[in-house]
């Protein structure tokens, strides 16, 4: 079923999962977690990371920033030797949890303790295909137990539907005028028992809190698309507000430079585009019209009951 979004696109409304309850909680919060279920303490995966770190040079990084995070970096037959490793051992786990889905780009990340405000700013992940017909999602595995205090993830519950647009990984901060709204009140911390992943509708806002504890916090992310997806990268011009996308292929990302303009991929178009800020009072809004139209779905079942019996 395809759904009008507020902000004039369409986006699928449909159970990507294999289990129907999962699906709706997903369809309503855009999130949901689960147990990592063939490797149920992640020791193989821990294992893996080990391995993978041993190769991970920090300083060879085409961005600087207060965590560590392996798409900064430059050598790309070790970015190939991660999307391979942590692919090969994350399959089975898709497979029985999401309905033809595949990895397509895989992501470490690592907040090392007393490293100062190692948060990870406010964001939707970035659209990876046509966002049109098809939703990416990203399964974030932590390797240890997280909450607020050493760095899990934050999320508003149920906003992955609030802003359906192209999402540029060179998007301009469009969170500035709900930042502290966000912090404060809206998101909520994912509190995550070591052997469970979160498995995040990438439209959903988010963020990571900053590590707070004494040991360091590593956590792996893959983002997964359907199997039959065309996969796409979408560059935002802001000298002349214009998105650029291109058809790419997983190999791509690793050679990527996040704030580069693409050179070697085919561009399928180019269209007119301007990112806005979002503002308090419609994200507000939005939310109060959600609760009076659930509010009003659960009334008429009611109603429905009362006068079928
Ligand atoms: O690991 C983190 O701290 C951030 C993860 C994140 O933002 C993501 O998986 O989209």
């Amino acid at each position: 079923m395809v759904k009008k979004q507020n902000s004039g696109f369409y986006r699928l409304n449909r159970n990507i999962f294999i289990d129907e309850k999962q699906s709706k909680e997903f369809l309503s919060n855009g999130f949901i977690v689960t147990p990592v279920s063939e490797d149920p303490k992640v020791e193989i995966l821990t294992s893996i990371v080990k391995a993978l770190k041993e190769k991970w040079n920090y300083d060879d990084v085409h961005q600087q920033a207060p965590f560590r995070f392996s798409a900064y970096n430059n050598n790309s037959c070790w970015k190939k030797e991660v999307f391979n490793k942590i692919s090969a051992y994350i399959e089975p786990f898709i497979n029985q949890t999401l309905i033809n889905y595949i990895p397509f780009v895989v992501n470490l990340f690592e907040k090392m303790p007393n490293s100062g405000d190692n948060s990870i700013s406010i964001h939707q992940n970035p659209s990876f295909t046509d966002t049109q017909t098809n939703d990416s999602v990203s399964i974030w595995i932590p390797l240890t137990n997280v909450s607020k205090i050493n760095g899990t993830i934050g999320v508003l519950n149920g906003s992955q539907t609030f802003l359906h647009h192209y999402r540029a990984a060179n998007m301009p901060n469009i969170f500035s005028n709900i930042t502290d709204y966000l912090i404060n009140t809206g998101f909520k911390p994912i509190e995550v028992i070591k052997g469970n992943a979160v498995i995040l509708n990438d439209s959903i806002f988010h963020w990571s809190y900053p590590n707070l504890s004494e040991h360091s916090r590593m956590a792996v992310q893959v983002i997964c698309i359907p199997s039959i997806a065309k996969p796409q990268y979408y560059y935002y011009d802001d000298r002349i507000n214009r998105l650029n996308i291109y058809s790419i292929r997983k190999e791509f990302f690793f050679e990527f430079n996040c704030k580069e303009e693409p050179t070697n991929v085919p561009l399928i178009r180019s269209i007119p585009f301007q990112y806005k800020k979002i503002s308090l009072t419609k994200l507000k809004i939005y939310f109060l019209n959600k609760r009076i139209l659930r509010l009003r779905e659960k009334v008429s079942t009611v109603f429905k009951k009362i006068f079928n019996n």
